[in-house]
């Protein structure tokens, strides 16, 4: 039974939406593609200043950012050139099942938090569709996240993402600013060096007129 809970208009909470032996499962498929496409830490734009957070991608498109180019999707992993490994099947099933939208999923950015890794505050507006929603699912210690308004001042409401749990951001919610403020250590054994795991995925492409 799939319990969904609506955290504000536009973002729904599905708690251990992944039981922990396809949790044990996806993790396995990650650590093989983490393997073709290596963790890499991104950095700002203009200032060159490294996120706190290491990243990779799957599927056919990835995020990435430095400080020449800016925040962008590109088909390719930015050290080893390679294209990014295919999205794990699991992903494209939780698409389809709790998405609700037809075009599959182009970009799955894997966030790896250590201990002490946070992001800040930020919107997600670098697709070109904005009617796509963003599928988020989280694996490993749990992260405190935190989610406001279209505006960085609004008010704003904070949610313990657990290992296994999906968030389904989109409507009037898709550009609203969100973050981790910090995870908890020692909240799951499910990473056997401990941190967080966050999976989006994302369509990129600006759906056919
Ligand atoms: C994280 N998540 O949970 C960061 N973005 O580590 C995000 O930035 C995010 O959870 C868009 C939609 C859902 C998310
Ligand atoms: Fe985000």
């Amino acid at each position: 039974m799939t319990v969904a809970i609506q955290i504000v208009p536009g973002v729904t909470y599905y708690p251990g939406w992944l039981p922990v032996e396809g949790q044990r499962q996806l993790l396995q498929k990650l650590e093989e593609i983490l393997v073709a496409a290596p963790l890499f830490q991104p950095t700002m734009p203009r200032t060159g200043k490294p996120f706190s957070v290491q990243m990779s991608n799957c599927g056919s498109l990835g995020w990435v950012s430095d400080r020449q180019g800016g925040y962008r999707y590109q088909a390719t992993h930015p050290q080893t050139g390679a294209p990014w490994p295919e999205m794990p099947k699991i992903l494209q099933t939780a698409w389809t099942d709790l998405a609700h939208y037809a075009p599959g999923p182009q970009a799955c950015l894997i966030n790896y938090y250590k201990d002490t890794a946070r992001m800040g505050l930020h919107q997600d507006r670098d697709e070109a569709d904005f009617d796509a929603p963003v599928l988020s699912l989280s694996l490993g210690d749990t992260g405190l996240f935190r989610i406001g308004g279209q505006e960085r001042s609004d008010k704003t409401k904070s949610l313990k993402l657990q290992s296994g749990d999906v968030l389904v951001f989109g409507g009037p919610a898709r550009l609203a600013f969100h973050g981790i403020d910090r995870i908890m250590p020692g909240t799951s054994t499910l990473l056997p060096n401990g941190g967080r795991i966050n999976l989006t995925l994302r369509r990129v492409d600006a759906p056919p007129a």
